[in-house]
């Protein structure tokens, strides 16, 4: 024990005080002092915000002793910690989250109902984080849960948005998109860390010059300069004491913005700089797959990543004499290409600042980064103009350039004389509008990379990045992604959790694996009942939640068929929509059909520019119109729209599934992540055969699962033999009415206009091959129709849909990144039992 040095202001806090202890008593206590002192109300005054923030605050505390426990261990200690660089953090709300991880959910239920008040009407009042799109930013969330309870020494690098992805309303069945305001009452997950800013460049020029020393030396001389201020967040593993950190950067004025200004009079002109710095990240593109190539959106990407790399330099320094063996200690993760501006940014920061020669510097550098690639659609395939580029990071364009010209020398020696190899490759697209290939970047620049399904890495490997593929071959690797059970089955379905833990015990909880041992009772009548009953009220609060959010009453016990995510011409929601409509078409023609009453949910986003996506959600919203007022059909059909598809109401629309939607055109998504929270949830799959629903349906088996549709060689194949969406319009009298009904008005009171540009282009190009996979997909759900009048057979579908989802946690993904690509090892943190405010 060495004596303290220095002022202490607090000698030291014991673990059982009130900021710490885990008792009743103490939570209770903690919640009372936290309103009255840090919100400043009495019990009298206290809104239920108030009571989130102080009970947000109780359990904040309680992070804080595991979060520096687990800061303190990893800057002294010898570990390789992961750097998980990602645009987009689509986090959800943090309280229940965290409650669950510590193990105090049930305490701080009886705690907070002995002080008079309902824990869900205050979990309810957070605000979540929408810092993200759809699927990619909710995995790089779903990997930093699992890094932690993993125990791995993680950082997740981001943005802090100050407008997160809008919040969506219907109005007059259109999408109206709202600003969201969520930092509107403060956010209390998250503290500022003004002290260890750093600065950015943009723009301006660059000089060249020899040094006394005769050494070459590049100058860059910026037009602009920002100031990137961290946000820290504690994320708390499951029932461990890791607590990582989650650091998102806000943009700010240079602390001098305005003495020039000043000094010349012009107090606007200060401020207007100031406001322009605080742009970057004032709001999140809400673009899903669909680049727009921004100057705002290069500078948040830049900005970021530049605010990242100077940070883990800085704490990388704190311990080591110089940047030798920097890669050693970090293993960068590029979520996408949309942080691949980390590759010349390393080097200039290790070349021109840290003065490393260009060999030492780029080998440091391809060891350091591994990259991730989410998707094959061309339109999402990162490319920046040459010329923007040049005007925004003119020293990164160079270096760029020098990268390429290494490259190149290379290929040239690999491929002689091939100039197609040649210009195939190249970071620099030279077709057209010369540009920067944002994924080419990230393949020189990464010592990994990996697609995120088998599918999808297959297809990587046979067309996208086939020339790197064929250079590398062992940089490349399939990390199918997964789920974090804790938020996607422990916090949004208690029921299941709780009676599978009475089965099987909680161990599935951190070995999801361990859930095959329900497949046992998968034929076991009082088993199947249980789960029928946990089914069946999960069913009953979505349909509370619909009554209160759309007005639409709907039937519980209806099989609940639901689509959910973000709205893309590719994920074929209007295929959907024909479905319903021929349904509708059938019991209009026979009203004593005997079918399978169903309710339709639909829930996403469209980005406010995709006017193609808007129309589908107007297409989704009329039919629901028409068919929930006709009484013919109403009481055997429903359609809902829930509007502001996002975290916390996706919590509550899994548990309540049967039939899952994966329906997208073979070979154009990624993986999905939703499909894997159906199954798991006890949802049978309607699905193609893209991205991840292979695997799940390898999983649980083929009877299983609901397979229609044409494969990938099959598209490939039925597109080059010159495939006619207007013939097969013709050749088929249900679909043909049902497109006939929508082009006639029916849907649209007698509109012939509104829906005309969606259905020509199903008529005229159908890039998505809509029609072609209509009558498979219609014959799949009237199979899908009979299986649901057999309760018992579909029950036992069910379960050993959970029982053999165990493959798709994120625990395992994140193990095979440990394993096959990070290099790194798991370190317990000790709590201790005193901190020191001076250790
Ligand atoms: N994905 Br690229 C996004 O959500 N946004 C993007 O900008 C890109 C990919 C998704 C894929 O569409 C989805 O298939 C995948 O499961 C998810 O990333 C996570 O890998």
């Amino acid at each position: 024990n060495e004596e303290p040095q220095g002022f202490v202001c607090v000698p030291e806090i014991r673990v059982e005080d009130d900021r710490t202890g885990l008792d009743i008593e103490t939570l209770k206590r903690a919640f009372a002092d936290n309103l009255f002192y840090i919100q400043g109300k009495l019990g009298s005054m206290a809104t239920p915000n108030d009571y989130y923030m102080a009970l947000a605050y109780t359990v904040r505390d309680r992070l804080l002793q595991r979060w520096l426990n687990s800061a303190q261990t990893y800057l002294r200690g010898d570990v390789k910690v992961v750097c998980y660089l990602s645009a987009e953090f689509l986090l959800g709300p943090h309280l229940g989250n965290n409650l669950i991880n510590l193990g105090i959910y049930d305490r701080i239920e009886q705690a907070i109902t002995e002080s008079g008040l309902d824990l869900q009407e205050l979990i309810a009042q957070e605000e979540e984080p929408g810092l993200g799109n759809g699927g990619l930013g909710r995995l790089a969330a779903c990997y930093i849960d699992s890094l932690a309870s993993l125990e791995i020494p993680a950082i997740g690098y981001g943005i802090r948005y100050e407008f997160g992805i809008f919040d969506q309303e219907i109005q007059d069945g259109w999408q109206v998109e709202i600003t969201d305001k969520w930092l509107r009452y403060g956010n209390p997950w998250e503290i500022a860390r003004p002290e260890i800013a750093v600065e950015v460049k943009l723009g301006g020029y660059v000089d060249h010059y020899v040094d006394d020393a005769g050494n070459y030396r590049t100058h860059w001389i910026p037009d602009r300069e920002v100031h990137g201020v961290p946000y820290d967040t504690p994320i708390l593993g499951y029932r461990v004491n890791t607590a990582n950190t989650l650091r998102l950067w806000k943009a700010e004025a240079p602390e001098s913005f305005d003495f020039q200004a000043f000094n010349v009079g012009d107090y606007y002109g200060a401020v207007d700089a100031k406001i322009s710095s605080e742009n970057i990240t004032k709001v999140l593109y809400p673009n899903d797959e669909q680049v727009q190539g921004k100057r705002l959106r290069l500078e948040q990407q830049y900005f970021f990543v530049s605010c990242s790399l100077q940070d883990m330099i800085r704490l990388y320094l704190l311990e080591n004499p110089n940047l030798d063996n920097f890669h050693e200690t970090f293993a960068v993760q590029l979520n996408d290409t949309h942080p691949s501006i980390g590759v010349p940014e390393l080097m200039r920061l290790l070349v021109d600042e840290h003065h490393m020669a260009w060999e030492q510097a780029w080998q440091i550098t391809t060891h350091t980064f591994a990259y991730t690639n989410h998707t094959l659609l061309p339109e999402a395939l990162e490319k920046w103009s040459v010329q923007l580029f040049g005007r925004v990071l003119p020293r990164h364009l160079e270096i760029i350039y020098e990268i390429n010209r290494r490259f190149l020398d290379m290929v040239r020696i690999r491929y002689p004389d091939n100039d197609a190899k040649l210009a195939s490759l190249s970071l620099i697209d030279e077709l057209g509008k010369k540009s920067v290939r944002m994924a080419h970047l990230a393949c020189v620049g990464s010592y990994a990379i990996n697609g995120v399904a088998q599918l999808h890495t297959e297809l990587l490997k046979k067309d996208v990045l086939h020339d790197f593929y064929a250079l590398w071959p062992e940089k490349f690797s399939n990390k199918t992604n997964g789920v974090t059970p804790r938020r996607w089955v422990v916090q949004n379905n208690p029921g299941l959790s709780k009676l599978i833990s009475r089965k099987i015990g909680d161990r599935w909880i951190t070995h999801l694996d361990e859930l095959r041992k329900l497949e046992q009772f998968a034929d076991d009548p009082q088993f199947q009942a249980q789960w029928q009953q946990v089914k069946q009220n999960c069913k009953h609060q979505l349909t509370k939640q619909i009554k209160e959010r759309t007005g639409v009453v709907v039937d519980p016990t209806s099989m609940f068929d639901i689509q959910v995510k973000r709205i893309h011409e590719y994920k074929r929601q209007h295929l959907n929509a024909l479905h319903i409509i021929t349904l509708y078409n059938r019991l209009k023609e026979n009203p004593d059909l005997d079918l399978q009453p169903r309710t339709f949910i639909f829930g996403g986003k469209a980005a406010p520019g995709y006017f193609m996506a808007k129309l589908m959600i107007k297409l989704i919203t009329s039919v629901g119109e028409v068919v929930n007022n006709d009484p013919d059909v109403r009481d055997r059909l429903k359609v809902v729209f829930l509007p502001d598809y996002n975290v916390t109401n996706s919590q509550r629309v899994y548990p309540a599934a049967d039939l899952s939607e994966q329906i997208s055109t073979a070979g154009k998504e990624a993986s999905g992540t939703g499909n894997m929270k159906f199954s798991l949830n006890g949802a049978l799959t309607i699905g193609t055969l893209d991205g991840a629903n292979v695997e799940i349906r390898e999983e649980v088996g083929a009877e299983n699962f609901f397979l229609f549709g044409l494969t990938t060689p099959e598209v490939k194949e039925q597109k080059a033999n010159g495939y006619n969406s207007w013939d097969v319009y013709n050749a088929n009298p249900g679909l043909k009415k049902a497109i006939d009904m929508i082009s006639c008005g029916f849907f649209s009171h007698g509109d012939q206009q509104l829906f005309k540009p969606l259905l020509d282009s199903l008529l005229y190009d159908d890039k998505y091959m809509l029609f072609a996979d209509y009558q498979d997909y219609i014959d799949c759900q009237d199979r899908v129709g009979d299986a649901f009048k057999h309760k018992d057979a579909w029950t036992k579908m069910s379960i050993l849909n959970t029982a053999r989802s165990g493959k798709f946690s994120s625990d395992r993904a994140i193990r095979e990144y440990c394993q096959e690509i990070w290099q790194v090892e798991p370190v317990p943190i000790e709590l201790q039992e005193y901190v020191q405010a001076n250790a």
